[in-house]
């Protein structure tokens, strides 16, 4: 098969692994609520964000071939729009427009589309999220999200909901973030910088983010430009904290370009020497099925690892409250024996041992070790066993070994959802299976994402134009299913 249809075919057992190894135990420990598929089935999506006028809409409006999206001179748009492929459109219907619009509320709430984690965002924020389905053929294979404009003066309050943490919650959904920025406001970094920052696993940040700075024909000279590039890297270096400095592909939109009369001007000569990236950068967004490969690889990973570490959190809380079952009933039987023993040494002290029969007497002292035993297992034990729970939830840090970063930021990711489940459960959950859910996880992480690293680096070995012909691609992950439990009891 021919490189798109590999991309597609690898795609699908991605999604395929995902479905049949992750969710079910997603679901079952409570670590999604909903399938772990549905953020990554829907079509590869492209975020564009920047600061406000940096030409987040007149880029869009630019690639795909006609004006969809508001633009203008001040913050125009305060909404999150996402735009995709109208299929349902003939192909012979060539005149691009909007075919259909679908508001925030509709968007949440279709299982279709991957964005139930935004719900969280609430009303104002659904009512500032909506879809435009247009039938250009550059949406064919991916989905682009237009922005409202990055204001550093505005506060979070006065957007009515959580920007950063909506930005944030879109960059682990999408496959590529365009950042935009323009000469005017080439220093305004640090709010786009952050959402992103604080929210992308590292390892992805830099694969997945392409820095632009746009609307270079508004500088007044080369030299102009060289300037506000120096202070772009500057900020951007203090932002990552980095001395090595990202790529910027410097842009601008010829339509806007010339509408002001600027490429004519002798000042702009210097565009001729640079020539206009905006060509790269649109094999860059066209290449977004690809990104979406090495972040499906990235989802498995991550969650894999997220998903075992809460698996042996869990595992972990078992085994000690076992072993302090273990312990408190054979102290209780110690004690029963001992109450036993210190009646039957009452009745010798008090003679009353001589008065009696010595079966009957031998029985006294049993029943008595008996109900001990009794009141020890049912109340002692059961009462211990409650503030030993709570105090394993208090000292939830000590259910694992955190001996390095990397296994500390994956126990931070789960802890609350190890604390929600043991709470819904009561502690009550088999042992035996989640051990065999642990070994299957592993093994998935180790095996499943050594397979999908190699299928990958396969194709990324082939140049992209090249008609190769590559083997289907087959994630042969010999998983055996874990085992059903028996009686998930007490041991
Ligand atoms: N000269 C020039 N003008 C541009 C360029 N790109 C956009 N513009 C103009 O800049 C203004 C802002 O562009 P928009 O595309 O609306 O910017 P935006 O980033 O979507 O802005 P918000 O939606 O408000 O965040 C518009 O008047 C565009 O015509 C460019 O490359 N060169
Ligand atoms: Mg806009």
């Amino acid at each position: 098969m021919y490189r798109e249809n590999y991309i597609d075919a690898l795609r699908q057992e991605l999604l395929d692994l995902v479905e049949e190894h992750l969710t079910p135990a997603a679901l079952k420990y409570g670590y999604s609520e909903i399938p772990l598929e549905v953020n990554i089935k829907w079509r590869p999506q492209v975020l564009v964000l920047g600061n406000y006028s940096s030409g987040k809409s007149t880029l869009i409006n630019d690639l795909l071939g006609t004006k969809v999206q508001k633009t203008g001179q001040a913050p125009t748009d305060d909404s999150f729009t996402v735009i995709t492929y109208d299929d349902t459109v003939s192909e012979d219907d060539t005149t691009i427009r909007v075919t259909e619009e679908r508001d925030g509320k509709v968007l949440l709430n279709d299982p279709e589309y991957p964005f139930d984690s935004l719900k969280k965002h609430g009303e104002r924020f659904a009512s500032h999220f909506r879809m435009k389905k247009v039938n250009s053929p550059f949406l064919r294979n991916l989905a682009i999200i237009d922005t409202p404009g990055m204001l550093d003066s505005i506060t979070e309050r006065d957007r009515g909901y959580n920007y950063q943490q909506v930005i944030g919650d879109l960059a682990h959904v999408v496959d590529l973030v365009l950042v935009l920025f323009d000469p005017h406001k080439a220093g305004t970094v640090r709010e786009a910088h952050q959402s992103l920052r604080d929210t992308l696993p590292a390892h992805t940040f830099e694969d997945r983010i392409v820095f632009v700075l746009n609307r270079i024909d508004e500088c007044s000279s080369l030299l102009d430009l060289l300037q506000v590039y120096g202070t772009l890297c500057w900020n951007l270096s203090q932002m990552t904290g980095r001395k090595d400095i990202p790529h910027i592909h410097l842009t601008y939109s010829p339509t806007a370009a010339a509408g002001q009369g600027r490429q004519d001007n002798p000042a702009n000569q210097y565009l001729s020497l640079l020539g206009n990236q905006r060509e790269g950068l649109k094999r860059l967004i066209l290449d977004a099925p690809q990104y979406r490969l090495d972040h499906l690889a990235s989802f498995v990973e991550t969650h894999g690892e997220r998903m075992t570490h809460m698996l042996e959190g869990l595992i972990s809380y078992r085994k000690k409250m076992r072993l302090f079952r273990v312990k408190s009933h054979l102290l209780g039987l110690l004690f029963s024996v001992a109450a036993g023993g210190a009646a039957f040494l009452g009745l010798m002290v008090t003679g009353i041992a001589g008065a009696l029969d010595p079966i009957i007497a031998a029985a006294a002292c049993g029943g008595i070790a008996v109900l001990f035993w009794i009141i020890w297992s049912f109340v002692i034990v059961r009462h211990m066993g409650q503030r030993k729970h709570r105090k394993l939830m208090e000292d939830d840090d000590d259910l694992t070994p955190l001996n390095n970063q990397a296994r500390r930021d994956t126990w931070g990711s789960v802890k609350e959802r190890v604390a929600a489940f043991l709470m819904s459960t009561k502690g009550q959950f088999s042992l035996h299976e989640a051990k065999g859910h642990h070994q299957h996880l592993t093994k998935v992480c180790t095996q499943g994402t050594r397979e999908v690293r190699e299928a990958l680096k396969e194709l990324a070995s082939i140049p992209p134009d090249e008609e190769h012909f590559l083997e289907k691609p087959l994630l042969n992950i010999q998983i055996d299913e874990p085992e059903k439990p028996e009686n998930p009891g007490l041991f």
